[in-house]
């Protein structure tokens, strides 16, 4: 008891004091450190704390955080899990105590990473301390996918629950009540989570189940249904397989540009962005590319050259392409999961040359070759070394065996968000409309599941607008997967989200419409709205002007039966 008096009236006069130097000593940031049994199971160490002070320290920026320089403190500490010899690396960035504004935010991951570092300045722009977590893997590089399975035949599940959800949430209380010491606050420190793909689905994974944890989340382009969103990346070259046809990349290629620009227009503004993907897959025909020449020059990439490659576009190119747009069916024409939309790059339907044949052939995705076999194989290999055999059912039955096997931890679909809302939390969900790594239908879905879960008896309108008193999902026109899209570089990107989402929370600002700076092309600079779903852009007066217009044969582009399936998939 006098300890705890002595150490709120010493960090009281330090915080007074104000200056980062005096704040960001190990002692200082010893004494900040919870204690154990925080969450159940968590030992800190206080004797692990690293604290070193940052000077001027410049963030170049990203997609999800403005440029800036900075002064922090750069905190590292570990902690263990009782009755295990384990360890779990934290860092943490705390801004200076001028620049604090009350405010946390977890960062989130990439792939198989469980954080990235380029994500962590995120915090300081907004004046929060930033944190990640190694997940105990090892150490901030080493992925969870080195790490699982422990050696052929044995899964780590150690490993899987801190990336399914367990670190994420450890890290945030640890953190949390290592702010509140630090700055020896007595007031409400905001909690927020900022993350992307991977990043978006550690997200919802604390969203979903830790609800009272979160004033807010930004969550973009979440890898979530896992076990279909893994295996989904395996599908063109299934494809190309089965169809016998491995088309010269440039052939795609070619495809994607006539795409772009021939939808360009249909959302109102020919500024070379497919504002409206859906309007493109009604009115497109991509036979009519059929004849059309493309050429490429030859490119080195990793130590492989292709050669130049020019031709026209083939009816066999256009009916694997349109085979991998209409998104994976069953040998019984079931709909099984769905595929990017329409004006995305091929990415995974990308072939390798051959130098010794002259021919061009698949080439394995890694993120779904590694999960098939880390994940459901349970071997210590980086990657399928074949898809022989491998038909569209066994892509279904890869699929729904993840989906049952890591229903509880890495699926990532739970629909009831009811706890969430009742705590008052808020999420500004976005997917990149041409994202070419996880489909902006995935978000749709997650987004109509909910819906229908918490509010089964209203009319669909009266259920979007329950639901978006806490959760909206916006629909990115143009840009890729987390990312700006040099194909479509005029398109807006949400940079400034969390700030969207702070203004939502502490201001009670409603992001109707979500803000989108351009960040490149000839547009760079321009700011514009981003529509929530279900509602679609529409520019008028010669693209001058946007508006968010309700249409119904558009918006039933973007859902699916997925009657592959003898379950529900959220
Ligand atoms: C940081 O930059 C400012 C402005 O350039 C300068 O005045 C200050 O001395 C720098 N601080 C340190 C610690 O380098
Ligand atoms: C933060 O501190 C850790 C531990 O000392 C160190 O490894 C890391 O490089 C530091 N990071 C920065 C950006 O200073
Ligand atoms: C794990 O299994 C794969 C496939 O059977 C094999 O190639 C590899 O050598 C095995 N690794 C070890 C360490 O036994
Ligand atoms: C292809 O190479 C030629 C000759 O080097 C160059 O002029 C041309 O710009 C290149 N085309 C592309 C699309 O890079
Ligand atoms: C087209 O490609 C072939 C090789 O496939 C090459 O011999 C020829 O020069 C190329 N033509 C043009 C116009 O690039
Ligand atoms: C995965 O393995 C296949 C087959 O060996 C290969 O074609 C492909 O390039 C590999 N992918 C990566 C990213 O290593
Ligand atoms: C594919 O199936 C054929 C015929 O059943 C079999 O001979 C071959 O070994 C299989 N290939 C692989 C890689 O399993
Ligand atoms: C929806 O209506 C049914 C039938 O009237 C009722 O049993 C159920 O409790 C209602 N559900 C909700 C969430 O209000
Ligand atoms: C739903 O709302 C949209 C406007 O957001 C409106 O255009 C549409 O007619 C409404 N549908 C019904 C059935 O009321
Ligand atoms: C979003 O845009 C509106 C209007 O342009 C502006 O008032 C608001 O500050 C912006 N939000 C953020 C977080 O910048
Ligand atoms: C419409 O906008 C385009 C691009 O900004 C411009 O070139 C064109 O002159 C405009 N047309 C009219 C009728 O204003
Ligand atoms: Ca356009």
């Amino acid at each position: 008891m006098s300890k705890f008096l002595f150490w709120t009236a010493s960090a009281a006069a330090l915080a007074r004091a104000a200056t980062l130097e005096q704040v960001c000593t190990v002692a200082h940031a010893k004494a900040a450190v919870p204690a154990s049994g925080l969450v159940q199971g968590v030992v800190t160490n206080p004797s692990s704390v690293t604290a070193v002070p940052v000077y001027n320290e410049s963030t170049s920026g990203s997609d999800y955080f403005p440029a800036g320089t900075y002064d922090y403190c750069n905190i590292t500490m570990t902690y263990s899990h009782a009755g295990k010899d384990d360890s779990v690396l934290l860092q943490f960035w705390m801004p200076t105590p001028d620049d604090f504004q009350n405010r946390w935010v977890s960062t989130g991951g990439f792939g198989f990473a469980i954080n990235v570092a380029s994500n962590v300045p995120a915090g300081l722009p907004y004046g929060a301390v930033a944190g990640r977590t190694d997940g105990g893997f090892g150490s901030f590089d080493t992925q969870f996918s080195s790490v699982y399975p422990l050696v052929n035949g044995t899964a780590n599940y150690d490993a899987l629950y801190m990336f399914g959800y367990q670190a994420h949430h450890e890290m945030s209380s640890i953190g949390k009540a290592f702010t509140k010491n630090f700055y020896s606050m007595s007031d409400k420190l905001y909690a927020y989570y900022q993350g992307c793909s991977e990043g978006g689905r550690e997200g919802w994974s604390q969203v979903q189940r830790f609800p009272e944890e979160w004033d807010g989340a930004v969550i973009g382009a979440p890898a979530i249904r896992y076990g279909q969103q893994q295996v989904n990346h395996l599908v063109p070259q299934v494809v190309e397989q089965t169809l016998d046809y491995y088309p010269e990349n440039c052939e795609f290629s070619e495809m994607v540009t006539l795409i772009i620009d021939a939808c360009d227009e249909l959302d109102g503004r020919k500024d070379g962005v497919i504002g409206r993907t859906d309007l493109c897959q009604l009115n497109f025909d991509l036979k009519s590319t059929i004849g059309k020449p493309y050429a490429c020059n030859a490119t080195t990439s990793m130590g492989v050259t292709t050669p130049a490659q020019n031709g026209t576009i083939t009816a066999e190119g256009v009916r694997v392409a349109q085979t991998i747009l209409d998104g994976l069916k069953d040998s019984q024409g079931r709909q099984a999961y769905f595929w990017y939309r329409i004006g995305s790059e091929f990415t995974d339907a990308e072939t390798i040359y051959d130098s010794t044949t002259g021919t061009y052939g698949i080439d394995i995705s890694e993120l779904g070759g590694e999960w098939v076999t880390h994940g459901l194989q349970l071997l210590d290999l980086d990657n399928l070394s074949t898809l022989d055999n491998v038909t569209y059912d066994t892509l279904r039955d890869w699929m729904l065996e993840g989906l049952q096997r890591y229903e509880d931890v890495l699926q990532t679909t739970w629909p009831d968000l009811s706890r969430f809302q009742a705590a008052g939390g808020k999420v500004i969900h976005y997917h990149g409309e041409s994202d070419n790594s996880i489909p902006p239908a995935s978000s749709v879905r997650y987004f109509e599941s909910v819906r229908d879960t918490m509010f089964p008896n209203k009319t669909y309108n009266a259920s979007v607008e329950a639901l978006n008193e806490f959760y909206r999902l916006y629909l990115v026109p143009g840009a890729s997967h987390c990312n700006t899209n040099s194909l479509q570089p005029n398109g807006p990107y949400p940079q400034n989200s969390l700030g969207d989402l702070m203004n939502w929370v502490e201001k009670g600002i409603e992001p109707v419409t979500l803000n989108g700076t351009v960040l490149s092309g000839d547009l760079e600079g321009e700011e514009q709205k981003i529509c929530s779903w279900p509602l679609r852009p529409l520019w008028k007066n010669n693209g001058t002007e946007m508006e968010c217009v309700y249409d119904q044969k558009s918006i039933d582009t973007w859902l699916y039966d997925l009657d592959a399936y003898d379950i529900p998939i959220y």
